[in-house]
């Protein structure tokens, strides 16, 4: 049996942070398997990385990766002899697949960013209910497996499939529950890109990210990267779930968005990321001395169309500086960038990035807005001090 992860109390840690926005007091617990992450709910579990981790690497380490939850009943204990991997549904030879089998298939290695479409929501404006969540529901890690497209096609694909319908071990407490269930379209499913993980990082999957194997849908949001998976279903139409038909759903509006406050009318499911970058070497109310050089230093990401720049502003967003881009870990990791600054004034700076891709898209100067919170992209501002 492995352990289960998670105990019945998490010890709470002495330290807690501020957020950068109202109500924004907030513990660092310590979960199995995590250090401190800042708390939103203890049940179902739902931890926030503090952003300074951002800074110290391009690599979000396991102990310290957000973890997201629905439902609060999670499994506690998974033998992994006995756990199987059903694939079924529109498929010409059914597959109940145990670990040491799919680890036998050809595996792949990806780094990729999983981040919740909720990342950011706290900073919304008019505010938007739901996890009131800083910066810190991203991360970005190597993980391992065999691609769902080999699975799917081991399984072999019948004629009129339309989604893969994909299932893991948690559920809700009372049966009234949706279930947290996610479906990926065929055309996605057997792209290539999709991985069914067992390693994070070079290490087996940390119980609370998915133990023993979790969907990596790289570019997309963390909603379809469906935790402890044990079944995958071809059907051929579009699965009604409420995970699908009525959560995780964005104005059906160019931006995904509408007017600040506004209610949308037609929804579509969330998709892939929008392009982001991010300060991280200093936060709001830090000082500089003027003269000195320092090095501005953050990371940025998209989709996988491939970044082609991070600029760097200190004067409102009229002029705009290129940043130094760090070594390429792949389309749809972090990509570390650096600006060398010398503060000549002294007085307070706001300090903004944007990032740029192959195709184009930048972040907007004025935030977009939904009624869920999810996609913020805006420019980032950090508020600093030179003296
Ligand atoms: N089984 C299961 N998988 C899940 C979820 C869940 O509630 N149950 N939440 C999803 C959401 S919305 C996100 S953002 C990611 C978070 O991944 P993490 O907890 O490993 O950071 O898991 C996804 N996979
Ligand atoms: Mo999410």
């Amino acid at each position: 049996m492995a352990s289960a992860a998670v105990a019945t109390h998490s010890r709470a840690g002495e330290a807690s942070v501020e957020l950068p926005f109202a109500n924004g007091h907030r513990r660092l617990v310590t979960f199995p398997g995590k250090r401190p992450l800042i708390l939103l709910t203890h049940r179902p579990p739902q931890l926030e990385t503090p952003f300074s981790v951002f800074n110290e690497g391009l690599i979000t380490p396991n102990d310290a990766f957000f973890v997201r939850y629905h439902l609060a009943a999670l499994p506690t204990e998974i033998d992994p002899a006995a756990f199987r991997l059903e694939v079924k549904g529109l498929v010409k030879t059914p597959l109940s697949l145990s670990l040491d089998e799919l680890k036998k298939m050809e595996s792949v290695e990806v780094t990729a960013v999983n981040q919740c479409s909720g990342n950011s929501r706290g900073f919304f404006n008019p505010r938007v209910s739901g996890g009131q969540l800083a910066n810190g529901a991203m991360g970005n890690a190597k993980w391992r497996g065999v691609r769902l497209k080999d699975v799917l096609t081991k399984a072999g694909v019948a004629e009129g499939a339309r989604q893969v319908v994909c299932d893991g071990l948690d559920k809700g407490v009372a049966p009234a529950t949706p279930d947290f269930v996610k479906a990926l379209e065929i055309d996605h499913a057997l792209d290539g890109e999709i991985i069914i993980a067992w390693e994070m990082n070079g290490e087996e999957l940390p119980w609370l990210n998915g133990y023993p194997l979790r969907l990596v849908v790289p570019g997309h949001y963390g909603t379809y990267w469906v935790k402890h998976l044990n079944s995958l279903t071809v059907i051929n139409d579009a699965f009604p779930g409420f995970w699908m038909a009525s959560g995780y759903r964005i104005p059906d509006t160019a931006g995904g968005c509408v007017e600040p406050g506004t209610v949308p009318g037609k929804t579509v499911p969330i998709q892939k990321f929008k392009i982001r970058s991010f300060l991280t070497s200093l936060t709001d109310g830090a000082t500089l001395p003027a003269g000195r050089p320092a090095t501005l230093r953050g990371i940025a990401f998209d989709s996988g169309n491939g970044l082609t720049e991070v600029q760097v502003s200190f004067d409102g967003g009229h002029r705009w500086q290129s940043a130094d881009l760090g070594a390429d870990a792949g389309r749809y990791s972090f990509r570390e960038w650096k600006y060398n600054w010398t503060p000549t004034t002294a007085g307070p700076v706001e300090i903004r990035c944007r990032a740029f891709n192959r195709i184009g898209e930048t972040q907007a100067m004025e935030p977009l807005w939904n009624p869920a919170g999810y996609m913020r992209n805006v420019v980032e501002t950090t508020k600093v001090t030179v003296a």
